[in-house]
């Protein structure tokens, strides 16, 4: 078996509407997470957070028990925003016992130096998204919206992930996957590190040559009902 130091995972998208894929995660952190030192969340844990009150929902009251449980049995628990979930905040933390991670972090694990990322940024192609990343990642913008009534947040996040699915049929496939470029620069400013990433729903390996150097390039998948990632174990990641 060897020993497990890390599970990473990312684009869970948990919804009350798809409680197979929730089941299969509260499966994960009662089993297979708990031999773990560190569980990595790579952002788009939920399928949409529309601020910490969230927590009180009944529907999420399983999921961050079950953190927190794993929290307590001595697991490191970190979580990464993504596109779907950055509204998630202190609270949250407090009540999963989660670390909140800044995007990009290097990491050590295994003793190989590890850059995570939601993977977002590196899509620099994508106009619209970087539009309106720019703008509900400004603490001004998040502070203002968060004070708003939960019921209008909550008709604002259907209202955009309805012009996302709209604008997606008519974006380049290219444009949704990361630019080059961009993973050649990000990889150079973190020391030709190993790179984990989720959120183009790409999952695999790509190796990079950057400099002169072979760069090694990990996508996780996104969940369909069935618990999915990655392990670190004895120096490798490994899909599970
Ligand atoms: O998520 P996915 O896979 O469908 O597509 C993403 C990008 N889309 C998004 C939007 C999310 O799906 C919806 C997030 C819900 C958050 C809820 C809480 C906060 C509510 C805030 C309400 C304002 O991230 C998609 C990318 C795709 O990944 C591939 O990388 O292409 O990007 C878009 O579709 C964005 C559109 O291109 C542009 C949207 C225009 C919005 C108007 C501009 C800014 C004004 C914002 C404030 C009201
Ligand atoms: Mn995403």
């Amino acid at each position: 078996m060897g020993t497990v130091s890390a599970l990473l995972v990312s684009d869970l998208h948990l919804s009350p509407s798809r409680p197979d894929t929730t089941d299969a995660f509260l499966g994960l952190l009662a089993g297979q997470a708990r031999a773990a030192s560190e569980f990595y969340i790579l952002g788009d844990l939920f399928d949409y957070w529309t601020g910490d009150e969230v927590l009180d929902d009944p529907s999420v009251r399983p999921v961050v028990e079950a953190l927190a449980a794993l929290a307590r049995g001595g697991t490191q628990v970190s979580f990464m925003h993504g596109n779907r979930d950055f509204l998630v905040g202190q609270r949250f933390a407090d009540a999963t016992g989660a670390r909140l991670l800044p995007d990009p972090l290097l990491v050590d694990l295994d003793g190989v130096p590890t850059l995570l990322l939601h993977g977002d940024t590196l899509c620099t192609e994508d106009e619209g998204y970087n539009r309106f990343r720019a703008v509900v990642r400004d603490p001004a913008w998040q502070r203002a919206f968060l004070a708003r009534p939960l019921d209008e947040r909550l008709a604002e996040a259907r209202r955009l992930r309805a012009i996302s699915e709209h604008e997606k049929q008519s974006k380049p496939s290219e444009i949704m996957d990361v630019t080059p470029s961009e993973v050649f620069r990000v990889l150079r400013a973190h020391g030709y590190a190993r790179m984990v990433h989720g959120h183009t729903h790409r999952p695999g390996v790509h190796r990079h040559p950057v400099d002169g150097r072979w760069c090694e390039r990990r996508v996780l998948p996104d969940w369909q009902g069935r618990a999915t990632g990655l392990v670190a174990r004895d120096g490798r990641l490994q899909p599970f």
